[in-house]
């Protein structure tokens, strides 16, 4: 799998990169850290504990979030990127709207993650073109209100690896850079614990895309459902041993990147896998 994205660190292994969810409602971390002031010290926490990119976005995308308004989004992002970048961090942007893209790539931010993969707002693609960032592409079916009625696959790998494909596609005929584009298969969206047990099994099938691949596991329901006691899934905050474990498989598998919001554990991780493998 191709690991070089322009305009990012080349490391000898798989990126960490850790979640500032500045939200209300987030699944996993929704409410904790919803004030500037302490998503930045959240943020600078997580960059102590190994954090190569920090990643932060202000619209909750668990199955059923309603939209926030662009106002609301940029009112939470805008000090916690300008703040994280100021204090050194290497920001990505995680949102669907070009709007608050531009903002926050004014502010400081480096990178975009969209998990549309350019599908919710045109106008987003080619921002990212025109501002020459990295541009995380990730598997998507459709917004959090209505997603998982469409998790629905005959092979949830082949038709992740060519709908995924045509999300590339698009955003190269919007102008993005063939070496700014990371692809991300989208664990959770429109896709139930099955689906994305099987995309982790054959996460290597990935590779026909030739790109690098970002891998967002970290503390999602389908950990809750594995870890159940009885009925009752497994608490968020207790899905980080789980959550490294996926870390250690996908870095194993050739991922170049995980999305994690604990980083501590996933950062020892990548580098007991780049140990293995002799790339430290
Ligand atoms: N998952 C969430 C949000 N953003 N971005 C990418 N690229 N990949 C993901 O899997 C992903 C994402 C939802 O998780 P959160 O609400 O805990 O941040």
């Amino acid at each position: 799998m191709t690991q070089r994205v322009r305009g990012l660190p080349d490391l000898p292994r798989c990126l960490v990169m850790g979640v500032v969810n500045v939200t209300p409602d987030s699944f996993s971390d929704g409410g904790a850290f919803a004030d500037a002031d302490s998503a930045i010290k959240h943020g600078q926490e997580l960059l102590a504990a190994g954090a190569d990119l920090l990643d932060v976005g202000g619209e909750s995308t668990r199955p059923g979030a309603e939209r926030v308004t662009a106002a609301e989004e940029w009112r939470r992002v805008g000090p916690v990127v300008s703040g994280l970048a100021a204090a050194g961090a290497r920001v990505s942007i995680d949102t669907m709207r070009a709007e608050t893209a531009e903002r926050a790539l004014a502010a400081g931010a480096v990178m975009v993650n969209d998990v549309s993969g350019g599908r919710a707002d045109a106008g987003l693609p080619r921002l990212v073109a025109a501002a020459g960032v990295p541009y995380v592409v990730m598997h998507w079916r459709g917004h959090s209100t209505s997603m998982q009625s469409k998790a629905s696959y005959a092979d949830v790998v082949a038709e992740v690896v060519d709908e995924l494909r045509r999300s590339v596609d698009d955003v190269c005929a919007a102008g993005v850079a063939e070496d700014q584009i990371v692809v991300d298969p989208g664990l959770g969206f429109a896709k139930n614990a099955a689906h994305n047990w099987e995309l982790l099994a054959r996460l290597s099938e990935l590779s026909v895309l030739d790109r690098p691949l970002l891998v967002g596991a970290s503390r999602k329901s389908f950990l809750g459902q594995l870890l159940a006691d009885g009925d009752e899934p497994r608490a968020v905050r207790d899905r980080d041993d789980a959550t490294t474990a996926i870390t250690a498989l996908a870095a194993a598998a050739g991922a170049w990147g995980v999305r994690v919001h604990e980083v501590r554990g996933s950062a020892d991780a990548v580098r007991v896998v780049a140990a293995v493998r002799g790339t430290t």
